[in-house]
């Protein structure tokens, strides 16, 4: 994909929805007792991913474009599969499934694309082996491929060393099959979607401060789900109206879960011109329809406790600091080396390409904004944020941009680079 720079950008865009948030459904409704109906699922390869897996394990799913409808089996009614779970590029579908899969009465093998057996999967096999799993990478190397012979599991309390969403559902998702409670602490606090759709489908589940606990369940009831756009897709859009001149987009019926809108927060601190009109989204995940315009933006501080609730808009938000006056630290982000690619080093070759003043940490990056960027050829490794992000910088940079592997945009927004050139005049 070739890209070069854009006078305006303008309008209103629908971003498909939360890939979280479409995981999840899937899971609690293959569980659950009933139909599960979704609306405005993602239909991006990732949440497809789970879809095909659980589809293995017998359970019947309706995918008719923007409704899913679950046929739930109950949550002992999963079948054996007769072959490998392909999760894909998935590391929710690969860690979430795996705290399901280790409590199942059958032996299971997970496997992925190159991108997930390069993805740590210790942090969830030491909880889930705490609980009594048998969970093993087949090569020795505490990656994917993982072969799961399903055990009778005990409750336990762990203190995990990272804040992860998906190692606190995979223990969760066990704890539905355990002995006695089992409870999560974090470092900080990761996005609740698990715990909000447990207590949904009927789980007795308790939130204190970083600390989650839920009882063995004994049967999950189908719920519809309404699944709101996603606030990590609506990222470029917003960095894109704030970067571009004449500039005016609204993003609508955004997700603004407060344990994922941090980017909101980032907005703030570096002066965006941003309107957030809430709209009547469900009480626990609340959506918003946010309007961002050509802004003058400052430098800000980007780290701690934030930083869960924004992780995966850091790369957008590296391309939005290039375009501010003064310096920008992004700080506690370690976990971006542990993504669909090492999301610090990629960010920073492919921006330095581009001429932006950028300089790696060992947990970020700092980016002196400022600099006018140059079109370069930039290597997406394959990871959709990367190729998105780098898309919007592209379109405010001097010459042309190629962006390598610019398809993997499939993973969570297909309809990106159509949704975008909607916007320009
Ligand atoms: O599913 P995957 O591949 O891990 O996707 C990513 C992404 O950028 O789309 C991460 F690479 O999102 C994760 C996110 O970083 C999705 C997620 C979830 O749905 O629980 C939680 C976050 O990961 P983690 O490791 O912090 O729990």
């Amino acid at each position: 994909m070739k890209l070069t720079r854009v006078n305006s950008l303008k309008g209103e865009v629908t971003v498909p929805g939360d890939k979280s948030i479409s995981h999840r459904s899937i899971m609690l409704g293959s569980l659950a007792k009933g139909d599960t109906e979704v609306y405005g699922f993602l239909q991006g390869a990732d949440c497809l991913s789970s879809i095909d897996c659980f589809r293995k394990m017998g359970v019947e799913i309706e995918n008719k474009g923007d409704i899913v409808v679950i046929h739930g089996r109950g949550l002992r009614g999963l079948q054996a599969p007769t072959d490998t779970l392909d999760v894909g590029n998935s590391g929710t579908t690969t860690r979430l499934m795996s705290g399901i899969l280790a409590a199942q009465q059958f032996a299971s093998r997970v496997n992925g694309d190159e991108s997930i057996q390069k993805r740590p999967m210790k942090r969830i096999m030491t909880p889930l082996s705490m609980m009594g799993a048998d969970i093993v990478s087949e090569l020795g190397n505490d990656c994917a491929p993982l072969i799961i012979n399903g055990k009778a599991l005990k409750g336990i309390h762990y203190d995990s060393p990272v804040a992860s969403a998906q190692v606190k559902s995979a223990i969760l998702f066990a704890g539905l099959y355990a002995d006695g409670e089992t409870s999560v602490t974090e470092p900080a606090v990761s996005r609740n979607h698990t715990e909000l759709m447990f207590e949904e489908f009927g789980v007795d589940i308790r939130c204190e401060d970083k600390t989650v606990t839920v009882k063995p369940a004994t049967e999950l009831y189908a719920k519809k789900v309404v699944v709101p756009g996603d606030i990590s897709s609506a990222a470029y859009f917003m960095v894109a109206g704030a970067i571009t001149p004449n500039s005016q987009i609204t993003i609508k019926n955004v997700g603004i879960n407060p344990t994922r809108d941090g980017i909101v927060k980032v907005f703030e601190m570096m002066g965006a011109d941003m309107k957030v009109e809430k709209t009547s989204g469900d009480v626990g995940e609340p959506t918003a329809d946010i309007t961002v315009s050509t802004s003058n933006l400052k430098g800000c501080v980007v780290g701690g406790d934030i930083i869960p609730t924004l992780i995966d808009e850091i790369p957008a938000i590296a391309i939005l600091a290039c375009f501010a006056d003064g310096e920008t630290i992004i700080k506690d982000a370690q976990e971006l080396k542990v993504k669909e690619s090492n999301r610090i080093d990629v960010m920073v070759n492919n921006l330095k390409a581009m001429g932006a003043d950028i300089e790696a940490t060992d947990d970020g990056m700092i980016i002196r904004g400022g600099k006018t960027l140059h079109g370069a050829v930039i290597d997406s490794k394959l990871d959709h944020r990367i190729a998105m992000s780098f898309a919007v910088a592209a379109m405010n940079a001097e010459g042309e941009t190629e962006i390598l592997g610019s398809e993997c945009v499939d993973i969570s927004y297909p309809k990106f680079y159509e949704d975008m050139k909607m916007l320009t005049e």
